[in-house]
């Protein structure tokens, strides 16, 4: 039997491990990608390792997410990012560049490498063929160190795609029937292998919103395979050097399969507010719309810009409606601007934004007060928009521009034939906007402004384990639940202490001011617990509040690992209905847990002091992970090795 593609490029990069699911392997990472948001934490935690330069093939470091510098915050973590980029062989992409999932797939992904990066879209670069993976900042840290990245060999699931998107259907909405099929927590530990006749017939860009959105399966990565388009693509980037032809065998094995055929999708939307919440257009048409959004590393091709600019052309937003347009990236926006297509945009009432994340993560243009946004973007958890009570839907740019016209929710086919847009055969390129590391890296001086505050440590795993349950929430708790985001929140990112007084701002504003009394805290939660972003500062800031363990269904993936980099125990319900047995203030312990995670068991027995029950829970870690926890997390894991090195 053959090899499918997921298998081909983790047999080329395993250092060790056996590539059996569930099994922890590591590989090796080509290249790595940070953003403004998750990056200082990342780069801070790289120099606490001590290695001159970066030890990868690339490494990029692109400003993107706080870019609304409403202080002065923003703007020192810039100048501190790039004085760490050129100290230490990072690539910088300046603000105004645009997205980091954009410009790396424009600039910088190679078919058949890895990618790791510290943001949980990531796998858009999967759309070309290569292994692209997101993860905390720290483990983004130990590979540029030169580390490999540790995690659990996946199961590999073909998307077998048959026949042809219609018209008015589009990338966006094969990913939004997936959702629908697999919902929010149905790509946990696997990987989604596009593969079948069907793909062929999808455009570069339409792959690459599948593989981007396929974060919201909770997936590890998804990929396409490098074939012609690829090859197209990379040649209208000037970069056809970089590709190289790379698919399953013909008679390769999965795990499992689900089989979408194009010919039969319609315009899909996911309603408030999760991204699985998904039906047909023309079933919600006429819902009343305030504010319609495009942009964001989901849907910015420059194809799907001029597509929105033809269908606003001589028409004007809708009098109930804002229309925010946000293009991915420079080169896109310099394109439709020379066009002409930015023009009939603004002609239109369109308000143009800067190339950035913007309103995807909240950083202005909240909606009103219980409002409804249609944005083209990936995620629409409670809050994430800025707004605590607006209903936000997620839809493709035809969609979105079909809204901004009548005003509510529209299935695009009313508005007869589809603009023609081709894909350009040439991008404009330029690369001035990306400074590349200095020649002379002992002359450059690290920027350190006063937000960026000394990095927190976790103390060894004691003994025992005691805590007092702060809260106990429900199931696909997402990371803005527990560590919001937004314009607030976000100049926080390098500053931990302060960061921590909105940990669950949104569920249970006393959280912090309790868990800081109880000293010792744990949270319960249910199924898909952390589900969504990759910030690590979900697990460092309640860390910081003294939270010791979280009890949970089943977790996502990035946020356990970031969980245990932080020296957290993440323990799942053996029996699920034990959940139902905690409540918030009652104490609980795990007795002799050093001891107990030493033994090699999987599981460890929990103590509700309360009840004086006792029941079973999973820690499933690996010895590697045994170690880290053991250690109070990563960082003293690391530290405690290289003493115990320099001693012998
Ligand atoms: C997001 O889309 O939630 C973000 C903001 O890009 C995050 C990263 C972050 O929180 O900084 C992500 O997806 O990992
Ligand atoms: Fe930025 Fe939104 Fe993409 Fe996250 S999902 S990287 S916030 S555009």
């Amino acid at each position: 039997m053959g090899n499918n593609l997921t298998r081909k490029i983790i047999k080329e990069h395993l250092i060790s491990g056996e590539m059996v699911p569930g099994k922890e392997i590591a590989i090796r990472i080509d290249q790595t990608l940070t953003q403004d948001a998750t990056g200082t934490m990342a780069y801070l935690q790289f120099e606490a390792m001590g290695v001159p330069r970066v030890k990868t093939r690339l490494s990029v470091s692109y400003i993107d997410h706080n870019t609304l510098q409403t202080g002065f915050e923003n703007a020192d973590d810039h100048t501190f990012l790039q004085s760490i980029a050129a100290k230490y062989g990072i690539y910088f992409s300046r603000p105004g560049n645009g997205i980091c999932h954009q410009v790396h797939r424009e600039r910088f992904a190679v078919p058949g490498q890895t990618l790791l990066g510290s943001d949980s879209h990531t796998p858009t670069s999967g759309g070309m063929g290569m292994l692209a993976i997101g993860a905390g900042g720290l483990d983004v840290a130990a590979a540029m160190a030169g580390q490999p990245y540790y995690t659990r060999m996946p199961k590999v699931v073909l998307i077998r795609l048959k026949g042809r998107l219609g018209l008015w259907v589009s990338g966006k909405d094969v990913i939004l029937e997936v959702l629908r099929r697999l919902t929010v927590k149905g790509g946990v530990g696997k990987v989604m292998e596009y593969g079948g006749p069907g793909v062929e017939n999808l455009s570069v860009d339409e792959r690459f919103t599948i593989t981007n959105m396929g974060a919201e399966l909770g997936a590890t990565t998804s990929i396409f395979p490098s074939d012609e388009r690829t090859r197209e693509f990379l040649r209208s980037q000037q970069r056809e050097q970089d590709w190289i032809q790379i698919a399953a065998d013909p008679d390769a094995e999965y795990d499992e399969m689900v089989e979408i055929d194009l010919d039969e999708l319609e315009p899909l939307i996911a309603q408030p507010h999760s991204p699985d919440n998904v039906v047909k257009v023309k079933d919600i048409e006429g819902v009343k719309v305030d504010q319609v959004a495009i942009g964001s590393c989901t849907n910015s091709s420059y194809k799907e810009l001029v597509t929105v600019a033809r269908i606003m052309k001589g028409r004007t937003v809708h009098p109930d409606t804002s229309l925010l347009i946000s293009p991915g990236s420079k080169q896109v926006y310099e394109m439709i601007a020379r066009e002409g297509a930015a023009a009939d945009l603004i002609a239109s009432g369109a308000r143009m934004l800067e190339s950035a994340c913007g309103p995807c993560i909240g950083m202005g243009h909240a909606p009103r007060w219980g409002g409804t946004s249609v944005r083209t973007f990936n995620r629409n958890f409670p809050g994430r928009s800025g707004t605590p009570n607006a209903n936000v839907y997620l839809a493709s740019p035809e969609v979105a521009a079909a809204t901004a016209v009548f005003g509510v929710v529209t299935d695009p086919r009313k508005l007869g034939d589809p603009p023609a847009v081709e894909t350009p055969r040439l991008f404009h390129i330029d690369d001035s906007m990306i400074l590349p590391p200095s020649p002379e890296p002992e002359k450059v001086e690290i920027y350190r402004g006063p937000n960026i505050k000394p990095l927190p440590m976790n103390t060894p795993m004691p003994e025992s384990v005691t805590a007092k349950v702060l809260l106990s929430v429900g199931d696909n708790i997402s990371t803005d639940h527990i560590m919001p985001a937004g314009a607030k929140v976000l100049p926080l990112r390098s500053n931990i202490p302060a960061i921590s007084e909105h940990v669950f701002s949104a569920v249970d504003p006393d959280f912090p001011a309790r868990a800081k009394a109880a000293e010792r805290g744990a949270v319960v939660g249910g199924e898909n617990y952390g589900q969504g972003s990759s910030r690590e500062h979900a697990a460092l800031a309640p860390m910081y509040l003294g939270v010791k363990a979280v009890l949970v269904k089943s977790f996502a993936r990035i946020h356990r690992e970031n969980l245990i980099n932080f020296g957290i125990l993440p323990l799942t319900f053996v029996n699920p209905e034990d959940y139902d047995k905690l409540q918030q203030d009652d104490e609980i312990e795990v007795p002799n847990a050093r001891e107990a995670l030493k033994s090699g068991t999987p599981t460890v027995t929990v103590v509700n002091k309360r009840t004086g029950e006792k029941f079973e829970t999973r820690h499933d870690l690996t010895p590697r992970q045994i170690e880290i926890m053991l250690a109070g997390g990563m960082l003293n894991y690391i530290r405690q090795k290289a003493e115990g090195n320099g001693g012998s």
